[in-house]
């Protein structure tokens, strides 16, 4: 039952390199679902995770990012069920409860305020599940679903997207939709994003769209524009937790949507600076660049027509004459941003993003340099990843104390190149190590920052890692 817009495989090798683990995992989950229903599920899902090289927080500004997917993955086993309903549990039934809702799409937004906190993380399911499904299908299955999963959660490794990737495929594949593959990408995200971050498209589109062996560059400019790209050899690509989740629903208005509002903010000032007229205000830095100026010119030009200060609320209002309650329309949960803060920083921001985007078209030049031998390639790579995380933590304010200790400790025992990965405030480092270095690194990371602080660290939290597939359906032939 092979579907056109998405990947499908009956040979579990096609999905994993990790085939005996990977096994387990499958094969738990169709004894807990043939407890729960009495039959085997006839379909898996997958979508995978994923860790970013290079290029944080700029996909939302338009700018292009650099990730790769993990195997690390959330996983889906479903069965079709007579009814018309979709009957859900998660393999954590402790932490994660069960329910049953409806499989109508036009129900998403009042199924969606019906779950309880122990629920909460079914609203993913419901947004992916009805983002290629909705206004394409004219009738829904009934389904019976196990959710599970090995992405590290809260911890910039982005789980939430991996949930709500898995489950667009299941929608799609379940009800035959014939929705064309990049539109069911641009509905993830719109369907994501109205759950409260105002997040770009970055994870949505390495969970599906993933190549194996490769990292993606992803131009946000030009939907078409993806480059599967060649990591050196030679080098291994490290995640650490720092084992400090950060929630990101949570902090919306302090963190995540408090960012993309200083960002407009930022558009605006420069905007009005540089006599640009437009009938709408910009929505990101770079519909300022009309020029061809270079990214090196836009930070000239933040340096000279910001002030480099703290504004309050009033002040930003008064340079950019109008409310702030108008002005960041359109970004979701912009309220809490209001209530939460008085202290913003577009100045920081804006050259972050700058600063940010030309470090990733420095790394993808690197990448395809065929000049330079990989020996050549991997400092120049290292040097841009540490200068990343210079300015994640002194610009955009997005690292973490623990971030630092830990990314301290792994420059210190041989990392290349390490930074934080994700939206930061806590969550997952990524280093690049030389493969020869690896199993000691791996020691000394283990004894220095997690036996050091009482924590205890297993192969999800602290694991070399290498390009992995991306979502995927497997019939289920051997579970
Ligand atoms: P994570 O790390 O999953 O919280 C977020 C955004 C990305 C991107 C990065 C920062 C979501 C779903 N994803 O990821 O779009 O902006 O932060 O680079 O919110």
């Amino acid at each position: 039952m092979e579907t056109k817009n998405i990947q499908y495989t009956e040979k579990f090798e096609d999905i994993y390199t990790n085939v005996d683990y990977n096994k387990k995992r499958y094969q738990e989950m169709s004894e807990k679902f043939q407890n729960l229903h009495g039959v085997k599920p006839d379909y898996f899902v997958r979508a995978p995770g994923r860790v970013n090289l290079i290029g944080e927080h700029i996909d939302y500004m338009n700018y292009p990012v650099f990730p790769f997917a993990l195997e690390q993955d959330s996983l889906l086993c479903f069965t079709y069920s007579d009814d018309e309903l979709i009957h859900i549990d998660h393999m954590n039934s402790e932490e994660f409860h069960s329910a049953v809702i409806s499989n109508d799409p036009a129900k998403r937004s009042e199924t969606i305020a019906s779950l309880t906190p122990k629920q909460s993380y079914i609203k993913y399911f419901i947004a992916g599940y009805c983002s290629g499904i909705d206004g394409k299908v004219s009738s829904y299955k009934g389904l019976k679903v196990l959710i599970g999963g090995n992405v590290p959660l809260a911890s910039g490794c982005s789980s939430s997207t991996s949930l709500c990737v898995s489950s667009s495929i299941l929608g799609v594949f379940a009800n035959k939709s014939t929705i064309n593959q990049a539109e069911l990408l641009e509905n993830i995200i719109t369907y994501e994003r109205s759950l409260g971050t105002a997040c770009g498209g970055m994870d949505q589109t390495i969970s599906l769209l993933a190549v194996h062996g490769k990292a993606l560059f992803i131009e946000f400019n030009e939907f078409a524009k993806i480059e599967s790209v060649q990591l050196p050899h030679g080098v291994s690509f490290v995640i650490a937790n720092s084992l400090t989740p950060s929630a990101k629903l949570e902090t919306l208005g302090k963190r995540y949507n408090k960012r993309v509002s200083e960002c407009r903010m930022a558009c605006k000032i420069l905007m009005d600076k540089m006599s640009i007229k437009a009938e709408k205000p910009f929505t990101n830095l770079r519909q300022l660049v009309r020029n061809n100026e270079t990214l090196e010119e836009m930070q000239e030009k933040v340096k000279t027509l910001i002030e480099q200060k703290v504004y309050t609320k009033e002040e930003i209002e008064q340079i950019i004459g109008t409310k702030l309650e108008d002005f960041l329309q359109g970004i979701p949960q912009s309220e809490l941003v209001i209530t939460q803060n008085n202290d913003y920083y577009p100045y920081e921001r804006a050259l972050h993003v700058y600063s940010e985007a030309n470090r990733v078209y420095q790394f993808q030049k690197t990448c395809f340099d065929t000049q330079l031998t990989d020996e050549e390639k991997i400092p120049i790579l290292g040097k841009l990843m540490n200068e990343s995380q210079y300015s994640c933590d002194n610009l955009y304010d997005c690292s973490s104390d623990k971030l630092n200790e830990l990314i301290n400790i792994c420059r210190k025992n041989g990392a290349i190149g390490s930074r934080l990965t994700g939206a930061g405030w806590g969550g997952c480092t990524v280093s690049m190590v030389r493969t020869e270095n690896l199993q000691d690194f791996l020691q000394a990371v283990k004894t220095q920052y997690y036996e050091k602080n009482g924590l205890t660290c297993d192969e999800n939290i602290l694991f070399a890692t290498a390009p992995a597939n991306g979502a995927m359906v497997y019939k289920n032939i051997e579970f």
